[in-house]
């Protein structure tokens, strides 16, 4: 049993963090483990001209109503940091629906947390136009699980009418968190 345990250790570790252990990775543990617990929720808020309503427990079973104009302050998944004019719709129940949602954002992408190089976060702006009917595909690059805007995966609210309000948990997030404290990092978000 023991040596079960010790193999799939060893394939775990080198499956995910696909890359040699080294000191830095003890030296930067607890500042990893605090960044990876930050990834777990995602908060956005602002101000809109229209009405939504939405809530979701992943994309495949997703009710979202309504649209607009937004302008919104992000924090979310992947560590985007996003200042963004927001427009359009998305009407969908269970896994079925349509949108189309222009996002004209300037964004800051990670290391937000910690810096690389002593450099700032990589600032640009950048323009999406997120749009599917009948299914909103998992396979989409927004939802590429390492790099996507998007978290396909997530639980969330968001609401609109004059204020907009967005809280979102990402469960991808706390599997990197939980297998940062044994140093298997399935998200390669951390800083080494
Ligand atoms: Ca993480
Ligand atoms: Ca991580």
């Amino acid at each position: 049993m023991k040596k079960i345990l010790l193999i799939l250790t060893v394939a775990a570790t080198t499956a995910f963090s696909a890359r040699a252990f080294s000191m830095n990775d003890i030296y930067w543990w607890l500042p990893n483990r605090i960044a990876d617990l930050t990834d777990i929720v995602s908060l956005g808020g602002g101000l809109c001209l229209g009405l939504k309503a939405e809530a979701r427990v992943t994309r495949a079973i997703d009710f979202s109503q309504g649209g607009g104009c937004f302008w919104v302050l992000r924090k979310d998944y992947n560590r985007h940091l996003t200042a963004a004019l927001e427009k359009g719709y998305h009407f969908n129940f269970l896994c079925l629906g349509t949108e189309d949602y222009t996002v004209d954002a300037v964004r800051g992408v990670q290391p937000w947390f910690f810096p690389a190089d002593g450099e700032a976060a990589n600032v640009s702006r950048r323009y999406f136009d997120y749009q599917y009917n009948w299914f909103s595909n998992p396979a989409n690059a927004e939802y590429d699980l390492w790099e996507g805007s998007r978290d396909w995966w997530e639980i969330a609210v968001e609401a609109g009418c004059l204020g907009y309000v967005r809280v979102a948990v990402h469960p991808i997030e706390v599997f990197d968190f939980i297998g940062g404290i044994f140093f298997i990092d399935f998200k390669h978000d951390d800083v080494d």
